[in-house]
């Protein structure tokens, strides 16, 4: 269980972050466990793979992402442990190729609703929307870049660092001068953690706000998410859960305040109509979609989804 703790305690401190690559970094990990597993057992192999499984789901509890990729490398049946070996494998390197191939045709699609000449506003660290800039900008367009530093913790930081590599003109900004930016800005396009079944967004604290100064200024707001960042789990009406995280991000050495309380939620929620559209690896869609995307893509049925809602996880 060594390499799952390790990786649990990399996604938590957010030494591997951002919903794309803890789904890929969790199923990894679940491979390389499957792999080294010694049972003859195949009821004992499940309970075991079951405990790393909601080992890493604890970590980060907003990600969908997280909780799609690990039901997607643990969809076997078998009561060979080898065979269910076998499975977990294959699943688990699929879903980090299509993963992958994933925010290359974000890119790809989305890159087109690009214009030479335009100015883009992205929020956080997202590689699914730097993968639409990316692209835009190796296809010849002119483009420039507006990041914000995405507070507490400086994932825009991360961003200008990648966004110099790709050779991009780029202003960094703090995350309050966004209104003061809007009138320059052409189109934001930000990431996700969570698409809801109505097609609301949960990304990193502060997107909400960055869609409301679209939506006042009539700036266009899209969304790169692949399909496994959309949440089977609110189609039963399940709300998201927004991470917490340790105040301390926010204000250190708080303890030495006695009347002070520190708020550090890691996401919030965009409604869907401050939304115009989501640049998915099958397509763009509009917000109000997405519940297709849930039935047809993911191909979720209703009581996988109602069953999900009720325990913490549980395979086929
Ligand atoms: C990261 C964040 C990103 C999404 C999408 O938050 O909100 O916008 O996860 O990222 P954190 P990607 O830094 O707290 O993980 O497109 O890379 O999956």
């Amino acid at each position: 269980m060594e390499q799952i703790l390790e990786t649990a305690k990399k996604i938590s401190s957010m030494e591997v972050r951002g919903a794309g690559r803890i789904a890929r970094a969790a199923a990894a990990a679940l491979r390389d466990f499957a792999i080294c597993l010694h049972m003859q057992d195949a009821g004992d192999f499940d309970a075991e793979m079951r405990k790393a499984a909601n080992i890493l789901l604890a970590t980060r509890p907003t990600a969908v992402s997280l909780s799609n990729a690990i039901r997607m490398v643990l969809r076997y049946r078998s009561n060979d442990v080898e065979e269910a070996k076998a499975a977990i494998v294959s699943n688990a390197n699929r879903f980090i190729q299509n993963s992958e191939m994933a925010v290359e045709r974000i890119g790809e699609i989305g890159s087109r609703r690009i214009r030479n000449g335009d100015t883009i506003l992205t929020h956080c660290n997202s590689m699914a929307a730097l993968s639409i800039i990316e692209k835009a900008s190796k296809s010849g367009k002119g483009i420039k870049v507006i990041a914000t530093e995405s507070r507490p913790r400086w994932q825009g930081r991360l961003t200008i660092g990648m966004l110099e590599e790709m050779g991009i003109e780029t202003e960094l900004i703090v995350d309050s001068a966004v209104r003061s930016a809007m009138n320059d800005v052409d189109l934001v396009v930000v990431g996700a953690d969570v698409i809801t079944a109505n097609g609301s967004l949960v990304n990193k604290i502060g997107t909400a706000q960055i869609a409301l100064c679209a939506h006042e200024a009539r700036t266009g707001f899209m969304v790169a998410a692949e399909t496994y960042k959309f949440s089977p789990k609110t189609i039963m009406g399940e709300l998201v859960q927004i991470e917490e995280r340790n105040p301390e991000e926010v204000l250190p050495g708080i303890s030495k305040y006695k009347h002070i309380r520190v708020r550090n939620p890691a996401f919030d929620v965009t409604p869907h109509n401050y939304i115009d559209i989501i640049c998915t690896e099958v397509g763009t869609i509009p917000p109000e979609m997405s519940y297709l995307i849930i039935k047809e893509k993911l191909g979720w049925e209703m009581d996988e989804a109602a069953s999900a809602s009720s325990a913490s996880y549980s395979h086929d």
